[in-house]
């Protein structure tokens, strides 16, 4: 994608830190197109004729990362879709395309690949808490989601491919200067104050 015509920004954070939460106030503010990683792939999971759909659900289940080829694909499809669509105020902004990448890049791979060869982001929104308050939420969450990996031995898993995969992404970026880290300890709208803020200055 050409740089002058998209504006990508990654959204990262531990597992129920309210990535989701924060991407939908965000596209409220300032009319992104959010991309969840996790939600697409959880779409194709469940699409007729799919060949990734077991692949997908034994992933997700057991917390750990869908071969970058897969997700990058989604995206890469799901970012040319919108882009179609010619709808003003629907991720669109002075001819430009806005994407909020949510819960991706979760590997160094996936990283270094989407950087160059789908499009280079210009910052990364983290979003920073302790693992008893994503605990609490998960669970909280687990009683009505659905979610395959809402219980207990699903979101351990979750938590170490975290700490061991997708932090030394958080630090790649933290290094080139492109993160910024905010506490989503406080409450949702505490957070999306701090939130806006920070994309205000980016945009
Ligand atoms: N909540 C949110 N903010 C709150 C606040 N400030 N105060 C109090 N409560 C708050 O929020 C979680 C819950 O907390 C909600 O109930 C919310 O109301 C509440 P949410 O906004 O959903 O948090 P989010 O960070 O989006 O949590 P999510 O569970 O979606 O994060 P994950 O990163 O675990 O899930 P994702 O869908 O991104 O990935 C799932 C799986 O897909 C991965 O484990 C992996 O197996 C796979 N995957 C890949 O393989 N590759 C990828 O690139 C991406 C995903
Ligand atoms: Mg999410």
């Amino acid at each position: 994608f050409d740089h002058n015509k998209v504006t990508v920004i990654f959204v990262l954070g531990g597992p129920g830190a309210g990535k989701g939460t924060q991407c939908a106030n965000l596209v409220e503010d300032f009319g992104f197109c959010h991309l969840s990683a996790g939600d697409l792939l959880r779409a194709e999971q469940h699409r007729q004729g799919s060949e990734f759909g077991e692949l997908i659900q034994t992933c997700i289940k057991e917390g750990t990362i869908v071969p970058m080829e897969v997700t990058i694909k989604l995206l890469e499809n799901a970012m040319a879709a919108a882009l179609k669509e010619t709808r003003a105020g629907d991720g669109w902004k002075d001819g430009k395309g806005r994407f909020l990448v949510d819960g991706f890049p979760r590997k160094m791979d996936q990283a270094l690949k989407f950087d160059e060869s789908v499009c280079m982001a210009s910052a990364v929104l983290f979003f920073s808490t302790t693992e008893e308050v994503l605990l609490s939420r998960l669970l909280e969450r687990g009683k009505t989601s659905g979610r395959e990996d809402d219980n207990e031995e699903s979101i351990k898993k979750r938590f170490n491919t975290y700490k061991e995969t997708t932090m030394p992404v958080i630090n790649h970026y933290e290094a080139l200067g492109r993160v910024i880290e905010i506490d989503s300890s406080p409450s949702v709208e505490i957070v999306h104050e701090q939130a806006k803020v920070a994309v205000a200055k980016l945009l």
